[in-house]
């Protein structure tokens, strides 16, 4: 019979084993630029956590927020998200680049990304960054 530890040793082995696996994925290439894509909010997480647009392009972005308490997703570089930081709008007027999620509902969003780059997509209700409410977008030529 397999005693505690060695059962916890091998279960350490399999995490690191998948972890590598997963990185191996990652690598092996970004996926294509999408022109319409989908963004899932679950426990307070963005899934994907990084989409890949192409520049100067309409691209749809479907925003599901499927908790229970409400979200919002902001996108831009890092001066957007410094003043959403410290932001005091309640809420955001309409921009497709600042989308309100309530509980539990979809929102759809088109914007154009002009410039080549990295920017970030975060939700700053209080915590919710810190808590990991972040992924990015790469604007591709
Ligand atoms: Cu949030």
């Amino acid at each position: 019979m397999i005693d505690r530890r060695s059962l916890l040793l091998a279960l350490a082995a399999a995490a690191a084993l998948l972890g590598i696996g997963a990185l191996a994925v990652v690598g092996a290439g970004r996926p294509p630029a999408a022109t319409d894509l989908e963004i899932v909010v679950r426990y307070s997480r963005f899934t994907p956590f990084e989409i890949v647009v192409p520049v100067g392009v309409p691209v749809t972005i479907r925003l599901v927020n499927d908790d229970p308490i409400d979200h919002e997703w902001i996108v831009g570089d890092e001066a957007v998200h410094a003043v959403h930081r410290v932001g005091t709008e309640p809420l955001h007027p309409d921009r497709p680049t600042e989308v309100v999620l309530p509980a539990m509902s979809v929102a759809t969003t088109v914007v154009t990304f002009e410039e080549p780059g990295a920017l970030r997509y975060i939700c700053h209700l209080p915590g919710h960054e810190a808590y990991g409410m972040v992924g990015t977008v790469r604007v591709v030529q």
